[in-house]
């Protein structure tokens, strides 16, 4: 794959540069006040988790043109994520998907782990597909359906996932239901959200006391006319019936056109129902694009209000589960995870960058076009050359695609696994 020695001699061919180019950012930030190692040692802490299900080439019902050389087991996944935070040292962890990852042989599991620095941070159910041994088909619903022993299979499928997240020390469940309907009439709106609360409520038991359940809400797809959880105020409504374990989960592409995300996002932190992100892009629906590739602004303001609700000590927020949940159809797809991240930090780090003692003067002094502009001038700061350094001083590359495309990374998976093997998930 790469080794540490190949990635500090490919550094090594970027530090003039990235010298001049950090030394002029850091002063500049040095000449307002701003701490520029606190913030290096930040964006270093950042970690984001990769999808076990996006490792392979994702398709659509109209197509879909494998890569090659995908992972054609969890081993191989672990490999390739493993690679991925060797050049970043930003993607520390890792979101299974069950059953396409069931975990089988544990200690050899935790061993791949530990050697690549890696470890499982939640396990996601799916009861949006019917497996070939299935008793019962999900087609109308699973935690809702009308039918007690479709609902008692898929609550037992969450309590399997809970179990195979134990074995492997992870401590977060993450319920995405594809339930809903496609025309009116077809579903009882307040019986399926009543079932799908008690059903909830039988998996949130059976989860030990420091795990959390991440309800994660969508407002289509795939159904298109209604979902039982389309929005984030329903799923706060179940975090709130089922206990303070239970948080919102907000995937960036689950939102209707011209939704302001920013605000759900300031309004879940003041409530403390904040559980974490899948961050991906999207121009229409839930396009599963690379973060951050087609609204970066609105990504950024996501990003100001986690940094002020992070900041505020008012704010009683547990802390929040970072993941990558996309699909790539044209990009090769560990670059376009590396994309993914980078684009993360830097915007995380535009945040840390917003002067919040002169925007609350601004906001509450009623001066709009002051506090517009605190939030622009850090926007457009250039700040790539402070993540390079925190993936420097972390051992990492300075810049991870320009680092795996100079290894010929890919060749080596085609090679290694041939053109055609497929990998699991989406
Ligand atoms: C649903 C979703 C959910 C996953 C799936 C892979 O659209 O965002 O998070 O289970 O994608
Ligand atoms: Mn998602």
């Amino acid at each position: 794959m790469i080794s540490e020695q190949r990635i500090q001699e490919l550094n090594h061919s970027l530090q003039d540069d990235h010298q001049f180019r950090f030394n002029f950012l850091a002063e500049w930030l040095d000449r307002r006040g701003i701490a520029v190692q606190e913030i290096i040692d930040q964006v270093a802490a950042f970690q984001v988790a990769i999808p076990s299900w996006a490792l392979g080439t994702g398709g659509t019902r109209f197509g879909r043109f494998p890569a090659g050389g995908e992972p054609r087991n969890l081993e191989e996944k672990i490999e390739d994520i493993g690679l991925l935070h060797r050049l970043n040292r930003s993607s520390d962890s890792i979101s299974l998907h069950i059953p396409w990852d069931i975990p089988k042989d544990v200690p050899a599991l935790q061993q791949l782990l530990a050697e690549n620095s890696l470890t499982i941070d939640s396990v996601n159910s799916n009861t949006f597909q019917d497996q070939p041994d299935q008793p019962f088909s999900y087609k109308f619903g699973s935690l809702c359906h009308t039918d007690a022993s479709v609902r008692n299979l898929a609550i037992q499928h969450n309590i399997d996932c809970i179990n195979y997240g134990k074995a492997l020390d992870a401590k977060t469940l993450t319920v995405w239901l594809a339930d809903g309907s496609n025309f009116p009439g077809q579903q009882h709106f307040r019986r399926a959200y009543q079932r799908t609360a008690e059903s909830l409520a039988s998996i949130y038991e059976s989860m030990p006391a420091d795990w959390t359940m991440l309800i994660e809400y969508k407002p289509y797809e795939p159904h298109f006319y209604s979902m039982v959880i389309p929005d984030w105020g329903t799923s706060y409504s179940l975090c709130q019936y089922l206990g303070q374990n239970a948080q919102v989960l907000v995937d960036l592409g689950h939102h209707l056109p011209n939704t302001n995300i920013e605000q759900i996002v300031g309004r879940l932190l003041h409530f403390g129902r904040l559980g974490g992100f899948h961050f991906n892009g999207s121009m229409y629906g839930d396009d599963d694009l690379t973060t951050g590739s087609i609204k970066p602004y609105q990504f950024f303001l996501i990003f100001n209000e986690l940094v002020d609700g992070m900041t505020d000590p008012a704010v009683k927020n547990p802390s929040l589960a970072w993941m990558i949940d996309a699909s790539h159809n044209t990009k090769d797809p560990l670059e376009d995870l590396l994309q993914s991240v980078q684009s993360i930090l830097t915007t995380y780090t535009k945040a840390l960058l917003v002067n919040r003692v002169a925007l609350s003067q601004a906001q509450e002094g009623n001066d709009v076009v002051v506090a517009e502009e605190l939030l622009k001038d850090a926007f457009q700061t250039d700040v790539r050359p402070l993540v390079a350094e925190a993936m420097r001083q972390s051992g990492g590359a300075l810049d991870p695609i320009a680092a795996y495309r100079a290894a010929h990374i890919r060749e080596g998976l085609i090679q290694k696994r041939g053109k055609l093997s497929i990998a699991t998930g989406l």
